[in-house]
This record gives structure tokens, C-alpha cells and sequence, in this order.
């Protein structure tokens, strides 16, 4: 049965039923487990011994945040509590736990945001001492889209109320392990500065069965195996964007540049001292070592091999990751750039397992922006690039391989587009700056193929060309300019989700493709009393820096898609963890666009593979959620080429997305969504990207524009009058509107 007869009806009931199922859930439990990353396991507190008694703290035990808000946000019917949890391990004669605590918590005053601690009396720290237990203190924080996060107490600081409670615990013992339910990065000085704090878990939003996750990990029922994603720094001022993230509403100056990250902690000077946990760190419970370590060029890759062994008493999870280090040369480039990772499968203690690392040596090269060697080239400059291979950005070692340049070499020569007008400097390696040239903003208009109009009293159906009796540029031709208008926008979904959807000509079969939020799961329309799996928050999903994991949250999301006819699900959401406060980060995956590159683009091939249309957003530069639908990202083109588009070309380039969603915010100027440089010349010209571009909910820039620069639909609806006026008054062609038409159709064509 294809689409076209299901479309519009009820979910076929199959056999099975997965959406929300235990099945499911269990999946998210096992995915929320290898993301978490181990931050600090003092005298080997965890694995929690045996039998070992453990009293939760905080709130966030009964309130657990699974995920953030906004299009983000999925509605499941259970969410596992840390309570919850332990009353499993208890009866799994795993755990003792204390339990009155629990209903200190859940009777004490109701909370009015999620930061809200109640003081402790000191009986309940004192039993725990009394029992020779190990108390578990969880804080939970949560953000959303439309709104960025603060660098105040309560968010990226604890508030008084969470460090008084860590004091009244810690005055009484060091058995002590906090768990950090977050969606992004927040202050952690406060458990690397504090001995009697022995055990930290970054658990980050887990989804539904997040808290099991955590309880499996603490009593060693899975072994620790996630790595950062992002640098922890010891205060918010630290990050190198920070200084300017406020400056204005109306605008986002990337004066650092290409120094993001750990791209600027590891490379410019005072910075590296600045760092609690650095990217790419994460404890096991056991030990591994590196061992017959060799790198050598293999054509036009690098290729790294090593063998990794578990050399501890657990069975565990490794990632190898590979980083180069390239010649400051004239462009300047950062300390370390990851260059290609892999995790090994569980090893048991003993147990090796061979690696092979491979990535292109272009990879290595940097983007001209300015003509100091070759304008507009991605340029390997001449000199010593160095190979290593660790487990986080600080503990490397060099592969002693070097592959050597004597001369300037160009890897891709491409023109200069998206340059900015009004960034005044931009960082160095050294931390200082370089004054940046003011560029003319360019709108270009290319002529299209006219599509000439011929009625026709018979219309054959879309149908037909999906059966490939007919051409779809014969099919279009039969479109008056009046439905070519109509597919070019969105239109009420007729599903269960509460996002529009594309298509819906009767006259000509064109079937109404429904879309879906969001990188979580799939969101229901709220009424309807349907509930989904809410998979770990996409942070999470990177730090388990695994395909496999990648890939099982996406099939499983892409299978609650199609069982309820949903067609284009609005994910993975890629803008690089550029700053701590971006209200969105949580769905977001990094702040290293290789690791979002890779990981996403696993995502999309994986739900593709089963005819579920992403849609990869946000194309290009959303990175602050205030004034996100004006905001303009100024920045230099090598930072945007280099950082802000690189994840988007990976997962274009590796997985061909069937569609990409535009930003909100303006780019050097002009909205991204009729941006013609960053959509046909980059997207399209360079990338070779084939697929439907579709605008993010309600954008502000002038419609016909949008067209013109082969934005192809316009969600969740367009007011078709506005570009039948632009028609009619010569500001589009007709072409112009039938090449979206197409690329909107063969869409709906691949869902089918
Ligand atoms: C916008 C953004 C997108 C989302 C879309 C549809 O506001 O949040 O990420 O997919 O709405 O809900």
C-alpha cells in the first residue's frame, strides 16, 4: 500500500504499535545511557557497590527534565522520575535507597520554576551518614526556543538554594554524586573545586526514560561511554562569544571568528586555564590504552590506525578520536581541528579492538576569505601538519606522522559569496585581531526555464509520474500559475501533528505530505491525547558520539513518524553550539561541526532509508533565539564556510537530505531564506544540493524574494495574492515559481 492510499487516513494499525511503546522506551533508556558523560569518579565511588544505601537530593529527583521547550517539545505519556528509578534497582536488590526523602521532596511547597530548592533539614543528610550511604543530588534545568538562557544563579549559575543544599551534604560526608540534568552547558567549577563532591554525571535531557538511564549508569548496569560535545569553561565569560552576545538585539557580531570551542580554549593563549572539562573528555568505569598507534598518507586521506584494549575490570565503550594540527601559515589556524572519530563496540576487560581512521586531506585546508594566498580557495598551507589520536582534545598522542608541504596548495577554488559588510575585526590565533573589509551586499536574480502554461481539459496525475508514465516537467506545464503559487506554500496539515503540511492538489493528485516537529520526537497536536516517544535531547545524541545511537533514535523517531502518516520530520537541527545562552542548544548538536556533520547526517540516512523526508535546519547562522526572526549573524565568510555551513555541507554531502529548512535570522544582512548567494549559489551551486528548501515558520523577508532565491516553500502557509501581484508586476517569472514547484514535488514524489 503506498502513500497516496493511506494519505490522509488513520494511522494503519499494524501488529505492533511502536509510537510510545515500552519497546521504544526501552530503546530511549539504552540511548539516554551512552551520552551521558562521566565528569568525576573519585575514588571509584561509582559503579555503586552492591547493596550500597543511596538518598536522592534535589527536586529534579521527581522533576525530571527530559527534554527542552518549544517545537522541541514531545508529549509522552510517563517520564521516569529518579525515584522512580531506584525504586527499580531497590527491588533489583541492587540499591537500598532511603526513601523518605522522595516524599520530602514531593509534598514540600510546589515549585514554581524548575530551580526551586527547598532547604534540607539535617536528619535527612545525617541518616545517609548513619547508613554509610552515598547521596545522589540532581539539578535540573530546561530552556527553550524564542527565548536565550542567562548567565545568571538559576541558570548557568546554581542558585544559592542548589549550593546551600551541596554544603548542608557535603558538611556531613564525601560519599557525594551529582547528576546534572541539563540541556546545555552550565557552571561546573563547583564540582571540580570541591573534593567532598567524588562522583559527577553529566546526564544532560534523556527523554522519557532519561532517569533510568542514570540509574542503569550509577549502579553499573551500563558503563559510562559519552564524551563532551562542547567545552565546560569555569564561568560564562570565558567563552569567547560572550562578551558580545548581548551587545544588540538586532544583530550577532562573530568577532571570534573560527575560535570556537575548543577551537579557542586549546589555541589562544590564557585560554586553556579557563577550562573545567574540555571537549571530547568523558570517564569510564574502566581503562583503556592505545596502543599500536601508526598514521601514513593513503592517497588523498590520512589514514590512522590503533588498537584500543580494555585494560580495566569493566566492560566499557571507547572513542577514538583523531585531531590535526596544522601550520599557523598566514591564514592562522586553531591548535587542534577534530579530524574523523570512532567508538569501539563494548570490550570486555581484556578485550581489544583494531581502528581504522580515515579523513580527506583536504579536510585540512582553510578557507581564503581575504586573498592572502588564493581569494576564495580552501588553501593547505605550506608547512608541517601534525596527526594525533586520543580520547578527549587534552589527552593526545602524536601519531608521529607528519605530512608535509613545501608549497602552497589549492584544495577547491570557489567565489567569494554571504561576505560581510559590517564586521569590523575578527580573532587570531593569538587572540588578537585583524580589522575585517566592509563587502558590497549582492542580490542576484538568475533567469529560470519559463515552464510555458498549456491547459489541458484532461490533467493526467501526479500519480502518473510517480509511476513514470509521465515527465514531472510535462506534469508541471499542465500547473496554472495559480496552483504553481498554491504548492509553493504551505497549507493546514490534515494529520496528527500540528505543523502544516506541503502539496494538496485534488485536481492534479497531488497528495498533502504532513511534516512534524522535532529533533525529539515526534510532536502531536496537543487535545488529541497522543503521546509519543520523547528520545534524548539531540546534545545528548552527539556526546554519544556512535552512528549506531544516531542512528536508532532516528529510525525509531522516523517509525512513530510513518505509522501515524507523517511525512517530513523537522530534524536534526545542526546550528553549532556557538555560545552557552542560545536558547536552543539542547536540540542543537555541538560546538565541532564535524561531530554534528557526522552525526546528523547518520540521522538523515537513517530515516530516509525509510521514506521519512528530515529536514535539516537551521540554514544558517541561528545561534541566539532573542529577536530570532530579525536578528542579523555578521560574520566573516571563512568563519562561516569553515564552522556555521560545514555540519550543513557534511550532511548534504553524505546523506542528500530531501529537505533543508532556512533560518529565521538574517545573514550578513539579508535573510537567510532569500538569501540567493547561501541558497543556489553555495547550497545548490557548490554543494550540488538537488532537494526542497523550505523557509522556517513565518519568516519576515519579502516573499517573491524568497523565490528568486530558490527558497521553494513557504511554511506554514503563504498569502498566494503577494506573489500573484510580483507575478503579475514582472518581480518573478513564472520559472521562477515552477522550479520550487518542482523540487516541492519530487519531494512529496520521495515520500510516497
Ligand atoms: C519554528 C522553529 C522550527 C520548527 C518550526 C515548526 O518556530 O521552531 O525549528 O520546526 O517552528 O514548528
Amino acid at each position: 500500500m503506498n502513500r497516496f492510499s493511506r494519505m490522509n487516513t488513520f494511522p494503519a494499525l499494524s501488529q505492533t504499535i511502536l509510537t510510545a511503546s515500552d519497546e521504544h522506551r526501552k530503546l530511549s533508556r539504552w540511548a539516554a545511557a551512552q551520552g551521558a558523560v562521566l565528569l568525576k569518579n573519585e575514588d571509584n565511588i561509582l559503579p555503586l557497590k552492591r547493596g550500597k544505601t543511596v538518598s536522592l537530593f534535589g527536586r529534579a529527583c521527581l522533576d525530571y527534565q527530559k527534554g527542552g521547550q518549544g517545537s522541541g517539545e514531545v508529549w509522552s505519556y510517563h517520564i521516569s522520575t529518579l525515584f522512580e528509578a531506584f525504586t527499580e534497582k531497590m527491588r533489583e536488590g541492587k540499591v537500598n535507597m532511603l526513601t523518605y526523602p522522595a516524599h520530602f521532596y514531593g509534598h514540600k511547597v510546589i515549585y514554581e520554576k524548575v530551580t526551586d530548592e527547598p532547604e534540607i533539614p539535617e536528619f535527612m543528610v545525617n541518616d545517609v551518614v548513619n547508613l554509610d550511604g552515598v547521596a545522589i543530588i540532581m539539578f535540573g534545568r530546561t530552556s527553550t526556543e524564542g527565548r536565550d538562557r542567562t548567565a545568571e544563579k538559576g541558570d548557568f549559575y546554581l542558585t544559592d538554594a542548589e549550593k546551600a543544599l551541596v554544603d548542608a551534604v557535603c558538611a556531613k560526608t564525601d560519599n557525594v554524586i551529582v547528576v546534572l540534568n541539563v540541556g546545555g552547558m552550565i557552571d561546573t567549577s563547583w564540582i571540580i573545586d570541591n573534593p567532598r563532591i567524588k562522583g559527577a554525571l553529566l546526564a544532560w535531557q534523556g527523554g522519557l526514560e532519561g532517569c533510568g538511564a542514570i540509574a542503569d549508569l550509577l549502579c553499573g548496569d551500563e558503563t559510562p561511554s559519552g564524551k563532551l560535545c562542547d567545552t565546560f569553561a569555569r564561568e560564562f565569560k570565558d567563552y569567547p562569544s560572550a562578551e558580545h552576545f548581548h551587545d544588540s538585539d538586532d544583530y550577532l557580531k562573530y568577532y571570534e571568528d573560527i575560535y570556537v570551542g575548543y577551537r579557542y580554549f586549546e589555541t589562544v593563549p590564557g585560554a586553556a586555564e579557563k577550562v573545567c572539562f574540555p571537549f571530547g573528555f568523558g570517564l569510564s568505569y574502566t581503562t583503556f590504552s592505545f596502543d599500536n598507534i601508526s598514521a601514513k598518507q593513503d592517497g588523498d586521506n590520512i589514514t590512522v590506525k590503533v588498537k584500543v584494549t580494555n585494560t580495566g575490570n569493566f566492560a566499557g565503550r571507547e572513542v577514538a578520536q583523531v585531531y590535526y594540527s596544522a601550520p599557523q601559515g598566514v591564514l592562522g589556524k586553531p591548535r587542534y581541528e577534530l579530524a574523523a572519530f570512532q567508538k569501539t563496540k563494548k570490550l570486555l576487560p581484556g578485550e581489544s579492538e583494531a581502528l581504522t581512521l580515515t579523513y580527506p586531506i583536504s579536510q585540512m585546508a582553510s578557507f581564503d576569505d581575504l586573498g592572502k594566498i588564493a581569494e576564495s580557495a580552501y588553501v593547505l598551507e605550506k608547512g608541517d601538519y601534525k596527526v594525533f589520536i586520543g580520547n578527549s582534545v587534552r589527552n593526545l598522542t602524536d601519531t608521529d606522522y607528519i605530512y608535509s608541504l613545501a608549497e602552497n596548495k589549492i584544495t577547491e577554488q570557489l567565489a567569494a559569496h554571504c561576505r560581510p559588510h559590517e564586521l569590523e575585526r575578527r580573532m587570531l590565533a593569538d587572540g588578537s585581531f585583524e580589522n575585517m573589509p566592509s563587502f558590497p551586499t549582492v542580490r542576484p536574480h538568475a533567469s529560470r526555464p519559463e515552464y510555458t502554461y498549456k491547459p489541458t481539459d484532461k490533467p493526467f496525475m501526479l500519480m502518473d509520474v510517480y509511476e513514470g508514465k509521465q515527465s514531472l516537467d510535462d506534469f508541471i506545464c499542465q500547473m496554472t500559475d495559480d496552483e504553481l503559487i498554491f504548492i509553493t506554500g504551505g497549507h493546514e496539515g490534515k494529520s496528527v501533528a500540528d505543523t502544516s503540511g506541503m502539496g494538496g492538489i485534488d485536481r492534479l493528485g497531488i497528495p498533502l505530505s504532513n511534516t512534524s516537529d522535532g529533533p525529539a520526537g515526534v510532536r502531536f497536536r496537543t487535545g488529541l491525547g497522543m503521546c509519543a516517544t520523547s528520545w534524548p535531547c539531540a546534545t545528548l545524541v552527539a556526546c554519544s558520539w556512535d552512528l549506531e545511537v544516531a542512528r536508532a533514535v532516528a529510525l525509531g523517531g522516523a517509525r512513530e513518524m510513518d505509522e501515524n502518516n507523517l511525512n517530513i520530520w523537522l530534524t536534526p537541527a545542526i546550528n553549532i553550539h556557538r555560545n552557552p545562552l542560545c536558547g536552543r542548544n539542547f536540540e542543537y548538536l555541538s560546538e565541532d561541526p564535524l561531530l554534528a556533520g557526522k552525526i546528523a547526517a547518520e540521522e538523515v540516512r537513517s530515516m530516509q532509508s525509510l521514506g521519512i523526508a528530515c529536514s535539516v535546519k537551521h540554514f544558517a547562522c541561528n545561534n541566539k533565539e532573542t529577536n530570532r526572526n530579525k536578528s542579523d549573524s555578521i560574520i566573516s565568510e571563512r568563519a562561516l564556510r569553515e564552522i556555521y555551513l560545514k555540519a550543513f555541507e557534511i550532511v548534504v554531502k553524505e546523506a542528500d537530505p530531501w529537505t533543508i529548512m532556512t533560518s529565521y535570522n538574517k545573514l550578513n544582512g539579508i535573510y537567510t531564506s532569500a538569501n540567493y548567494e547561501l541558497i543556489t549559489d553555495i547550497l545548490r551551486g557548490e554543494w550540488g544540493y538537488k532537494g526542497m528548501i523550505t523557509t522556517d515558520w513565518v519568516t519576515l523577508a519579502v516573499p517573491e524574494e524568497e523565490i528568486i532565491a530558490g527558497n521553494d516553500i513557504k511554511m506554514p502557509n503563504r498569502d498566494n495574492a503577494v506573489l500573484s501581484a510580483a507575478l503579475e508586476e514582472g518581480r518573478i517569472t513564472r520559472g521562477d515559481i515552477a522550479v520550487c514547484a518542482k523540487r516541492i514535488l519530487e519531494m512529496i514524489l520521495k515520500c510516497i
